[in-house]
């Protein structure tokens, strides 16, 4: 069996100077070049909206406009793209829906079940919204999840927001280690 590496929205967007920058988010890129080196797949997910979407303030969500389709916001982090990731799979594109986890809405599962994928590393961002929720899902589906903790940052709308979605994603049997343990191969 294989193991694919999720790494989660590592956009324009999301980076430091973007419309919803998570702080010192591209510190995920250089573990996540170390976790790929190691994984017999990647997969990278793109948030992608269009630009009347319904997760916006002007629609009265939570979100400043972010990752619209066709912007530099929603490209993926250069280093990510250098990776050729076997796969690039997209979420959220509806207007009226939003998606936090890569398999909502897309046939992921399907996708990583067809190459014998039965573990997924897990990194990207943000943390405590879709790394968390990609996880969760990951888990449901019947993946063993490891997600690495040094390659994923938060948003931390309320401060310690991070620790506790990884503590849900243990809750779940999860588990959250250091990348320098997964390329170990400990734990
Ligand atoms: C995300 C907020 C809104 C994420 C996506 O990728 O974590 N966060 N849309
Ligand atoms: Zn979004």
């Amino acid at each position: 069996m294989a193991t694919a590496l999720l790494i989660v929205d590592v956009q324009g967007d999301f980076l430091p100077g973007g419309a919803l920058g998570v702080p010192d988010g591209d510190a995920v890129v250089e573990p996540l070049g170390r976790l790929a080196a190691a994984a017999d797949l990647v997969v990278a997910s793109r948030d992608l909206h269009p630009v009347d979407h319904v997760s916006f303030a002007a629609r009265g969500g939570p979100w400043p406009p972010h990752c619209v389709t066709g912007t530099p916001g929603a490209e993926l982090h250069p280093a990510v793209e250098a990776l050729r990731p076997d796969r690039v799979v997209d979420k959220a594109q509806s207007p009226d829906v939003d998606a936090y986890s890569a398999f909502d809405g897309t046939d992921l599962t399907a996708w990583l079940r067809g190459r014998g994928v039965d573990r997924l590393l897990v990194g990207g961002l943000a943390t405590d919204y879709c790394v968390r929720a990609s996880a969760l899902d990951a888990l449901a589906a019947g993946f063993a999840v490891d997600v690495a903790a040094d390659a994923c940052r938060a948003v931390d709308v309320l401060p310690g927001d991070g620790d506790r979605a990884l503590e849900e994603v243990r809750d779940a049997g999860g588990r959250v280690r250091s990348t320098a343990e997964l390329l170990a191969g400990d734990g």
